[in-house]
């Protein structure tokens, strides 16, 4: 069940000197997210095991849902709540033949088409964007903006969660135009007071 409506990312890179992962993570917690999705791209198996371990554990802690991004053998091995994946990882199909019955599984997507696919494939979720300009633009591509989740929604029966450029004076706009939540990274974790900045966010509906 998505039962969330601030889904934050981790990328440790962009949190500010003050703050390590966990202990960014703690506070966002502390301040209210509910859903964590662990997603260091740069580490190797071992170690994004061994962090996925203690996230487990923190998140537990918390009674928040963690993710891990593209690696399912990761998520079940850790017994994570779900897996994310991306344009490139294996389709929702193929990992629901390995996962129980109540394992969650959200799917990256940059566009109508892709959301739709998602969905038939057996996706629980999605995430959408860029909607807007993000930090790191040319990564995730040229915006979408906000007409595309109105669009999307109009197609698709799954959770549909804004990201990328989300800062707490957007989530109105993204929800009022139908996204069912917001998915984040430096909206949060480059946040001086990372709790009281996730507060702010949740206040924002
Ligand atoms: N996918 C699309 S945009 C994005 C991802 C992972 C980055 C979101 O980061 P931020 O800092 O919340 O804009």
């Amino acid at each position: 069940m998505i039962d969330f409506r601030l889904y934050l990312i981790t990328d440790r890179r962009l949190i500010a000197d003050s703050y390590s992962l966990m202990a960014a993570v703690e506070e966002a917690l502390k301040g209210g997210v509910r859903a964590v999705q662990l997603r260091e791209k740069d580490l190797g198996t071992r170690e994004l095991l061994g962090m996925a371990y203690k996230m487990r554990e923190l998140t537990g802690r918390y009674k928040a849902k963690l993710f891990i991004n593209d690696r399912a053998d990761i998520a079940i091995a850790i017994d994570a709540d779900g897996v994310h994946l991306g344009q490139k990882s294996m389709p929702a199909y193929a990992v629901r033949k390995i996962v129980h019955n109540n394992f969650l599984i959200g799917v990256s997507t940059h566009s109508i088409q892709e959301a739709k696919k998602a969905e038939e494939e057996g996706a629980d979720f999605v995430t959408l964007g860029p909607i807007y300009q993000t930090p790191s633009k040319l990564k995730y591509g040229e915006p979408v903006g906000i007409n595309t989740i109105r669009r999307v929604k109009a197609e698709i029966s799954i959770p549909v969660f804004a990201i990328g450029g989300i800062k707490e004076n957007r989530v109105k706009e993204v929800i009022n135009v139908g996204a069912d939540g917001v998915a984040l990274i430096s909206g949060i974790l480059s946040a001086n007071d990372i709790c009281e900045k996730t507060k702010e966010f949740l206040r924002m509906r």
